[in-house]
């Protein structure tokens, strides 16, 4: 390695040795995650492989400062850089995505969808969101989470051909006159047509959220239709497809100057008042510094060709699933998920992530829609393809993991809905598959790993 030539690569340097000295057990356990991600194809669709010089501002001395507040407004002294960062993070997510306006305060976009819903209503107000078994999130009315026990929240969901259902989201809007409707999803692996929701809020006068966690790399590449303007607000998280710090991000088209409920302002101007004082304290500044360095990357040319292989990667998938005689739900896929029933290979959902996982094959359980297995259990898989793009695997590659992917499941013999065991000929075949197929793909923006 070369001589660092400034603070912050002396300081780096300076943090992993003390680390090695001071903490030997904790430096040994990231250092086996490190080797982990490069050892197994990650395909956990809500996950991704951000780059180094993300990652790195996520360990700078951004994060001592305390800094409550906004750009050139902050409760403390010392933000003068802080406000800089905060500035390029805001201007660049304005930029990306054609905003009018960006908060990247959220830390998380749980919490992003949090604010959204506390600017437009009270407590016991109705929500329209999309139910989780269909493919929406536990933030959007589930009875898991804030969304649904604070809120009276009524849910839509997929047609027969397990797609949206906006007919019957616009029934439920007539009927129930929400405050708010939100779309968006987290296991749908299908275009959601914007303009349609839009129309359902503008029926019963409700605002709309467009929560484009899993897709936002994909709508900033101009992959998959932008919400921007046609939502009132677009909530994200910041490190699945803007493979930047982890937390969120709220942002707000056309709309930013229309008056908030209640006749305080603006929406925009409402939204930085409930991210803080309302819902947090001081921001984390380097997370912030982070999503900055994300938002560059989405906003780069280069970030067009990931963001056009995450979704010919995700189709070649979904195709060599269907070859292999899998059911794969809606018949394929648009975006970057691919979501496979695994009830005729007789095992359940978790069984089949847990031996996947095994063989270093990292997916997640999902149910499926009208699944009669709890969320625990599932009757399916999720797989996506953020990360493989980042490895620079190619369409046939696909093809190749779906043959490990069906000799482990082949090989998988249920105990019960929880236990099960795997062929050990199945296993030894894949792991060396896997093997193969990280060392021919590695992460190339990753040093390789030394043993
Ligand atoms: N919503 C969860 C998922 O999609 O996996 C975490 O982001």
């Amino acid at each position: 390695m070369s001589e660092p030539r400034s603070n912050l690569e002396r300081f780096v340097l300076a943090g992993v040795e003390r680390l090695r000295e001071q903490d030997p057990v904790l430096y040994e356990i990231l250092d086996n995650e490190y080797r982990r991600q490069a050892n197994v194809l990650s395909m956990v669709a809500s996950s991704s492989i951000a780059d180094p010089s993300a990652l790195i501002c996520e360990a700078s001395t951004a994060m001592n400062v305390t800094a409550e507040g906004y750009p050139g407004r902050r409760f403390h002294a010392g933000c003068r850089h802080i406000d800089q960062i905060e500035q390029l993070a805001i201007d660049r997510a304005k930029e990306v995505f054609g905003a009018k306006f960006a908060n990247v305060q959220p830390m998380t976009a749980t919490s992003a969808n949090e604010v959204v819903m506390f600017t437009v209503m009270q407590a016991g107000d109705k929500l329209l969101g999309m139910e989780l078994d269909s493919g929406g999130h536990l933030t959007h009315g589930s009875k898991a989470s804030i969304s649904g026990q604070v809120f009276d929240a009524v849910g839509y969901g997929l047609d027969e051909n397990e797609r949206i259902d906006y007919d019957s989201a616009m029934r439920q809007a007539l009927e129930h006159r929400p405050k708010l409707v939100i779309c968006g999803t987290t296991a749908y692996a299908r275009e959601v047509d914007w303009k349609k929701f839009r129309e359902i809020a503008d029926a019963v006068d409700a605002f709309l959220l467009a929560d484009i966690t899993h897709i936002a790399g994909l709508v900033a590449a101009g992959i998959h239709p932008s919400p921007i303007d046609h939502a009132h607000f677009t909530t994200t998280c910041t490190h699945k497809q803007l493979y930047g710090g982890r937390g969120g991000l709220i942002m707000i088209g056309k709309d930013y100057d229309q008056p908030a409920p209640g006749g305080k302002g603006t929406l925009a101007e409402m939204i930085q008042k409930k991210v803080f004082p309302f819902f947090q304290g001081a921001p984390n500044q380097s997370s912030i510094a982070s999503k900055a360095r994300g938002l560059a990357f989405v906003g780069s040319p280069e970030f067009k060709a990931v963001a056009q292989r995450i979704v010919d990667l995700s189709r070649a998938l979904a195709g060599a699933f269907v070859e292999k005689g899998y059911r794969v739900i809606t018949g394929g896929s648009d975006n970057h998920i691919v979501v496979v029933d695994v009830r005729e290979k007789g095992i359940t959902g978790v069984n089949a992530e847990k031996a996947l996982e095994d063989c270093g094959i990292v997916v997640n359980k999902n149910r499926i829609p009208f699944d009669q297995r709890p969320p625990s259990i599932t009757s399916g898989i999720r797989l996506g393809t953020n990360g493989l793009a980042i490895r620079e695997m190619e369409p046939q590659d696909m093809v190749e993991c779906v043959d490990i992917i069906h000799d482990i499941l082949q090989g998988v013999r249920q105990e019960s809905d929880t236990k099960y065991s795997i062929e050990p000929a199945a296993r030894a075949r894949a792991e060396e598959g896997v093997a193969r197929l990280c060392k021919l793909r590695p992460i190339t923006t990753y040093p390789p790993v030394v043993d």
